[in-house]
């Protein structure tokens, strides 16, 4: 451990003075963690240094973002120089230079055809912003009245009320259901274990799935539906994988009646499958794509919306002079994140991070389907560097099993990352055979003594 990371450690020693009480946290069981707190004090490349001194293994990208690893030499180095040169400037009516040469190197990385691309400062509100951009679009085309949305059930589209209206999570969407627009309908998921379990690359059963669209539509009309957004692949619900031939189908089905089709890669962008973008993997190009975490590499907050550029030239055309699309953030663009950006996407390529996961996955696929023989594994699956592990569930306690595991690992030295009994990894892209072995073999050994 450093200097550094020992006298913050120091500092943090709850029991002496810091009461945790203040921050009511986010997504956390707060009173469970406050009893049992977990804390992180410092990162480098693979590994976290936990509060007590312990090197944690990131098995998760933190929160599926730090694909680089962490502490990168140059995104440390931009950030900083860039807080010292200007630490903000206005994008309303201004702008600054790194905000014009970020969106240039994104849209170049990105799926040809969306090279428009608007900023925001999280996944949340980049979904909130595609969806008004999906409005804003038919609108100025003469189709005021294509105002409704298609979601899926188990997506996450984050928790801005427009990503809560779409998203298919009944545990967010419960609480709020007096806010939530009445104009949204859920494609059924595409998460199918009587068929599809243990399978390995795209599940082989489920295309039809992507018939209901059909449904809503001849039940609804066309002429009502704005855009349909979904996860190529469903991150926070599990990691599930598309079955073979769904997106496309879904992309027809669009193209039939002119619906925009969203991607929501905030967890799928930036190298996770092997390739730039799902996109990119599946062959299937969305008219809007949302992204965030691993555009700066998480180190600072930044999400990002980008649009097929007829989609823009539309809105554009259409505007009286003026402002074109009454939306924006103060931080949209915000110097410090565009320094980011631009060094981690030169990272990605000096590194070749992407080519890189795709040549780990094969070796990584095959690691997480060797946990098959263990105990309560019902299910595996993994695709570039994303795995997960379904456990079937203890009677009466949903999650639980997950929850311990989730608890053990990281008290042997191993971030993981579990939704309901799932268990989810999504290590960094820079990670070696030796770190997937060593997830494994601390996997393998939790899971073997979970009751
Ligand atoms: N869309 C998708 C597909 C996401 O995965 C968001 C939008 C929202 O992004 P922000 O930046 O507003 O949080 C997300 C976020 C997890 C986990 O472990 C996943 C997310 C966030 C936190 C935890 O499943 N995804």
């Amino acid at each position: 451990m450093t200097h550094a990371a020992r006298d913050l450690a120091a500092s943090l020693d709850l029991a002496a003075d810091a009461s945790l009480d203040a921050h009511w946290m986010p997504f956390t069981a707060n009173r469970a963690f406050k009893r049992a707190p977990r804390l992180l004090v410092s990162a480098e490349g693979m590994h976290y240094t936990a509060a007590d001194g312990r090197r944690i293994l990131d098995g998760t990208s933190g929160l599926w973002c730090v694909n680089a690893g962490h502490g990168r030499a140059p995104i440390v180095r931009a950030i900083q120089e860039q807080a010292a040169r200007m630490d903000f400037a206005p994008g309303f009516q201004m702008g600054h230079p790194l905000s014009f040469r970020l969106a240039e190197s994104l849209a170049a990385m990105a799926p040809a055809g969306l090279d428009r691309v608007f900023f925001t400062n999280s996944g949340s509100e980049a979904v909130d912003t595609a969806l008004k951009m999906a409005v804003a679009y038919h609108r100025a085309r003469g189709e005021p009245s294509r105002v409704r949305f298609v979601g899926r059930l188990r997506g996450y589209h984050g928790v801005g009320l427009g990503g809560v209206c779409v998203g298919g999570i009944e545990g967010n969407r419960a609480p709020f259901a007096a806010l939530l627009s009445p104009h949204v309908d859920h494609l059924p998921h595409t998460h199918d274990l009587a068929r599809n379990a243990f399978s390995r690359g795209l599940p082989a059963h489920g295309a039809e799935l992507a018939d209901d669209l059909s449904r809503i539509v001849a039940e609804r009309g066309a002429e009502t539906i704005a855009a349909v957004i979904v996860e190529p692949v469903a991150g926070s619900t599990g990691v599930l994988l598309p079955p073979q031939g769904y997106l496309e189908r879904l992309r027809a089905i669009c193209d039939r009646h002119g619906i925009l089709l969203i991607f929501d890669e905030v967890i799928t962008g930036f190298g996770r499958l092997g390739t730039p973008f799902a996109a990119d993997r599946f062959g299937v190009v969305p008219d809007l794509m949302t992204v965030a975490k691993g555009l700066t590499n998480a180190a600072v907050p930044m999400g990002a919306v980008l649009a097929r550029r007829d989609v823009h030239d539309a809105v554009m055309d259409a505007a009286a002079p003026g402002i074109e699309f009454a939306h924006g953030y103060t931080y949209s663009g915000h110097p410090l994140a565009c320094a980011a950006g631009l060094a981690t996407l030169q990272l990605y390529r000096d590194e070749a991070l992407f080519a890189r996961a795709a040549e780990l996955a094969p070796y990584w696929e095959d690691a997480v389907h060797a946990l098959r023989d263990l105990p309560h594994v019902v299910d595996l699956r993994a695709l570039g560097m994303v795995g997960a592990i379904e456990l079937a569930p203890r009677d009466g306690a949903p999650g639980a099993r997950a929850f311990d595991a989730f608890v053990e690992c990281f008290h042997r030295g191993l971030l993981v990352r579990v939704t309901g009994d799932v268990i989810a990894l999504s290590p960094p892209l820079i990670a070696e055979r030796a770190h997937v072995d060593a997830i494994f073999d601390v996997l393998r050994d939790v899971l073997r003594r979970l009751a």
